[in-house]
């Protein structure tokens, strides 16, 4: 429940929620005149007869994850020294920003396979280029994925030691 109660719920991603079920246009009335913390309580007490605990909490938080309230951190290089991308293997809602940042065992990068994107998907419009380096500690890069699929990213100078990873988009 910790995510749902956040206070960075944007209020278009309540559009999201109308699929859930007849009565959440009712909760999208009572969430634009209510302060926005608010809202998730309200969507649970509204919508639990209909819809089931469960299922309001799920579609509150993809819709939160949607609007962009959260991110989603990898760190480039592990703590024990080891090149890799931490985690090396991760999902994403569509649209949720995703964050590499520098950790260890730098110089680093993050540059997508163009041949391990969903069809349509510029490679370069989403990569660093390959000769472009995060030299310091803490440096970060981002990068918001929407299409939805898998995609296969390295970092050009520890590809062949391993360093890739693996992110799927939902
Ligand atoms: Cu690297």
């Amino acid at each position: 429940m910790a995510a749902v109660t956040s206070a960075a719920v944007a209020i278009p991603s309540f559009t999201g929620l109308k699929s859930a079920g007849a009565t959440t246009s009712r909760v999208n009335t009572a969430a634009k005149v209510s302060s926005v913390p608010a809202f998730p309580k309200l969507a649970v007490k509204a919508s639990l007869k209909d819809v089931g605990v469960a299922a309001v909490v799920a579609t509150a938080a993809s819709a939160m994850l949607a609007g962009n309230a959260m991110a989603i951190e990898i760190l480039l290089g592990g703590g024990d020294g080891s090149l890799a991308f931490v985690p090396g293997s991760f999902s994403v809602p569509s649209g949720e920003k995703i964050t590499f940042k520098n950790n260890a065992g730098f110089p680093h990068n993050v540059v997508f396979d163009e041949d391990e994107i969903p069809a349509g998907v510029d490679a370069g419009k989403i990569s660093m280029s390959e000769e472009d380096l995060l030299n310091a500690p803490g440096e970060t890069y981002s990068v918001t994925l929407t299409e939805k699929g898998t995609y296969s990213f390295y970092c050009s100078p520890h590809q062949g030691a391993g360093m890739v990873g693996k992110v799927t988009v939902n």
